[in-house]
């Protein structure tokens, strides 16, 4: 990507939360690809797959595995990514806090609800960024979906899981807008995107993704990171993804051995 397309990603990605990178990843998407396969078939502890009630097929996803195949682990290391991470969130430093893979198999019918990353993270940062990096076509009536500018509402709206069951018992916090039924008051991004591309967006970010209603596979990996002054934060339950054998104070530097910072190295 030349400089201009860059600062033109930067500007966009700090004003709505949310930019495209074009074929930023494209060198990595064979590599990524084979690593979804043997993850399907070597799944983690994390793993949550989502087999909807209709008999139809499945959501695979899985959590904090990028380290674990080779194709992952190219994409994390060997590509740009982590300047580029460093770049979009102004910061000094990228460090990588987790992946997620979500493979909608042809005709899954999940939505993804409308949600915000940050409440679900046992990390808060200023400067975040997930690159959602496609490795299939997705046309723009089944891409994910951004409200933009909803980074800087200052809001955190509760978590849920993507049954809809909430995350935190008890947790009183607000429930996300009625965004589908009121699509006119938002102003809503979404990119029709090819192999390699990347939708780049902040924690904070509402966003949601439609169904998978086609007979193609949707796979996709989302990788998280964090810069300059993150810090752990102890929420009120089990956070998503969960590190159970992780000991950390609220507040303390967003550090340690399973996130390490990649840029600089
Ligand atoms: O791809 C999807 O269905 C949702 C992805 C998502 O919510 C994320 O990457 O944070």
């Amino acid at each position: 990507m030349n400089q201009a397309d860059m600062s033109r990603c930067v500007e966009e990605f700090q004003r709505d939360g949310v930019t495209l990178l074009r074929g930023a990843f494209s060198d990595w998407v064979d590599g990524a690809r084979r690593a979804i396969e043997e993850n399907k078939s070597k799944p983690s502890w994390r793993e949550r797959t989502y087999r909807p009630d209709d008999g139809g097929a499945a959501f695979f996803q899985d959590y904090c595995v990028w380290s674990q195949f080779d194709g992952y682990r190219a994409l994390v290391e060997d590509s740009p990514m982590a300047e580029l991470a460093a770049q979009l969130m102004q910061s000094s430093s990228a460090r990588i806090f987790h992946d997620h893979v979500l493979v909608k198999e042809p005709g899954n019918s999940v939505v993804t609800p409308w949600h915000q990353d940050k409440p679900y993270y046992l990390v808060d940062a200023e400067r975040s960024v997930s690159f959602w990096v496609a490795l299939d076509p997705v046309p723009r009536d089944r891409t994910i979906e951004y409200v933009a500018g909803s980074h800087s509402w200052g809001k955190s709206f509760k978590p849920q899981r993507f049954d809809g069951t909430d995350l935190y018992e008890g947790d009183s916090s607000d429930v996300v807008p009625d965004i589908d039924n009121n699509r006119d008051d938002y102003n809503i991004l979404g990119w029709a995107v090819e192999p390699g591309d990347a939708v780049a967006f902040q924690f904070g970010v509402l966003h949601g993704a439609a169904a998978n209603s086609s007979p193609d596979r949707r796979r996709v990996i989302s990788l998280r990171w964090v810069g300059d002054g993150a810090t752990f934060a102890k929420r009120p339950g089990k956070t998503s993804p969960a590190f159970p054998d992780l000991h950390y104070s609220d507040g303390a530097p967003f550090e340690g051995a399973d996130f390490p910072q990649l840029y600089p190295r």
